[in-house]
């Protein structure tokens, strides 16, 4: 691919891929096939040229295939305590061990298999544990990206601020690491922080230390150099830490400041997750100077039974608006999301509702779907996720992290864990005004080299359809189904995506079968299904991971959930293929 970018992370880890490894004929083209009971249109851009299988599937009846092949061996590794150091510090670790608890065996993991394991255009660090991303913001011409990183293994421990910067939110040059723990109030971690720009350009980065004692409190930081578009040294103020825990919070409960918004009366805010027995909360503090604050007796928020919060984040969406909003917006046609990222299962929650400049208090829309009891900000592996304002193309921006779900042990063979999502572009919903829409930011389009469309594709139920796009090893797929029904046109009632792809009913599952092997011994399903109900028509859109992998000690689940789809819309999917392993060349009906 050409390209201006000469640090883009990825060319060591990718050696190109055999020629002879390049897939063979597909056989009868897709669109030849008849009859007619779905159809399907989808454009597959090539990112790097190499090689790749992409099926579609309505339902595939097939056994599930035999894992005899799977060598157990004994783990070389230096890592033997099973619980991560993370949980037992009240913080997220990867926290997979729970998941793990009931799966036996390991796999015989090869450096080809964790090389291809790394991604192309997702940002992880080059080796080494990564977390949260912290302090996103857009200065002097590039985006940075700092976030939490152990720059002395792939677990979590030690935990630094890794820095890179990328002019186009894809290419990212690594930089030298911002900040480490190296002050009695943050010698057991650089925690999660994130960064307010003031209305004179400067920048205020605030973020949580462990102390000596395991105690949270908020520091703050900002840059040596104001000068220097990399932001390459940061300073501690020498102040710190600016809050500890209040008297009536857990010394291990507070913790993850946001971006500070600016009020009426010119004072700043921002808001602390914690919880208060199982009930998580936001505290809120008011500043003038960043360096003493006061706390206001009322939460923004609090849900029962939600448990603590961490890495909230808080902004304004604009009703019936095209661009994204500074933290500090707020009036008529505004509203503002709350996020929480749930401690006790590790999920990212959302909700949309009002907030009150006047008394600093949110309430959300619809109580019964508050945050942490109600919608998910991501169905798959995602959490921590933090948001910025991009001035320069007047967006809301929003990263993720992705803590893949194979073992510790697992990540000390392959010397890394953990990616980054793509970062999404977030507005509110002006069609359901009941939730937001994300999208991967429009840079990711400029990596598209070439593109191949299949119109009128006819998936038979039962059936799999082979399509075959040539070679690549990075994929960036749109597709569009309409669907027909069969027999009586009655839909069951009830199915969602927890029975998985080969769960099936009169309306799906259809979607995509998505880094499949040859023998379709693994896959991944991305897929529709509709049912029917008492109030109408269910649609759901989920992931299948179960037959993902044929390694037992990676946790596989379903994914997915409800997705609201209004009269006259078309069922459309987006997906981004970050790496495919070189032996998955080609397909098979
Ligand atoms: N990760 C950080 C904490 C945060 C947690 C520590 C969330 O500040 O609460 O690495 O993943």
């Amino acid at each position: 691919m050409d390209t201006p970018y000469h640090h883009l992370h990825a060319p060591p880890y990718y050696p190109p891929l055999l020629p002879e490894e390049q897939p063979s004929d597909a056989g009868t083209p897709a669109s030849h096939r008849k009859p007619f009971k779905g159809f399907a249109a989808i454009l597959a851009s090539a990112i790097f040229l190499l090689s790749l299988v992409a099926l579609i599937i309505n339902q595939t009846q097939k056994p599930l295939p035999s894992q005899n092949n799977i060598v157990p061996t004994s783990k070389p590794t230096s890592f033997s305590n099973p619980e991560p150091r993370g949980v037992a510090e009240g913080v997220s670790a990867k926290s997979n061990s729970h998941l793990l608890r009931n799966i036996k065996g390991s796999y015989n993991w090869t450096n080809a298999m964790f090389t291809w394991q790394r991604t192309s255009f997702h940002f992880q660090p080059e080796k080494n544990w990564m977390n949260d991303p912290n302090g996103p913001l857009f200065y002097k011409g590039w985006y940075h990206l700092f976030y939490q990183y152990n720059p002395d293994s792939a677990v979590w421990g030690n935990i630094t601020w890794g820095h890179a910067v990328s002019a186009d939110l894809i290419h990212w040059l690594y930089l030298p690491i911002a900040m480490v723990p190296d002050q009695w109030y943050d010698i057991n971690g650089v925690w999660t922080g994130s960064a307010t720009i003031l209305p004179d350009g400067q920048i205020v980065m605030l973020y949580t230390g462990s102390t000596d004692k395991s105690v949270q409190v908020q520091n703050l930081a900002y840059p040596a150099d104001p000068s220097d578009p990399l932001l390459l040294d940061w300073v501690k103020y020498p102040g710190n830490p600016v809050l500890v825990p209040p008297r009536h919070i857990g010394p291990k409960d507070f913790r993850d400041p946001t971006t500070a918004w600016a009020g009426p009366d010119g004072k700043w805010r921002l808001t602390i997750g914690s919880k208060i027995g199982k009930t998580g909360i936001s505290l809120v503090y008011q500043t003038t100077d960043f360096k003493t604050y006061e706390l206001l007796d009322e939460y923004l928020h609090a849900v029962p039974g939600t448990g603590m919060w961490e890495c909230v984040d808080f902004y304004p969406v604009a009703i019936n608006g095209s661009v994204g909003l500074d933290t500090s917006a707020t009036g008529p046609g505004i509203k503002h999301v709350l996020k929480a990222s749930l401690d006790d299962t590790k999920v990212d929650h959302y909700a949309i509702g009002t907030y009150n400049p006047a008394n600093d208090k949110w309430t959300p829309d619809n109580p019964e779907e508050d945050v942490g009891i109600g919608l998910k900000w991501d169905y798959g592996r995602y959490y921590a996720s933090k948001s910025f304002y991009d001035p320069y193309k007047k967006r809301r921006i929003v990263w993720g992290w992705i803590n893949e779900t194979d073992t510790e042990s697992d990540d000390l063979e392959k010397g890394w864990a953990s990616v980054q999502t793509i970062p999404r572009t977030v507005l509110y919903d002006n069609k359901t005004g009941s939730n937001v829409v994300q999208w991967p930011v429009e840079e990711i389009e400029s990596l598209r080299q070439n593109s191949t469309v299949f119109e009128e594709v006819v998936v038979e139920p039962g059936s799999v359809v082979p399509l075959d796009i040539g070679v690549a090893t990075q994929l960036d797929i749109s597709a569009e189904f309409e669907t027909e029904l069969l027999g009586s046109g009655a839909m069951e009632e009830g199915y969602g995506c927890s029975g998985g792809a080969i769960d099936r009913s009169a309306m799906g599952p259809f979607g995509l079968l998505v880094n499949a092997h040859d023998s379709l011994s693994e896959l991944t399903p991305i897929f529709f299904r509709s049912s029917n109900t008492t109030k109408g028509t269910n649609t759901y859109f989920c992931a299948d991971e179960t037959r993902s992998s044929l390694a037992p000690d990676v946790f596989k689940q379903v994914h997915g959930s409800k997705v609201p789809v209004l009269q006259g819309e078309k069922l459309s999917m987006r997906i981004l293929v970050s790496h495919i392993w070189k032996t998955m060349s080609q397909g098979s009906a």
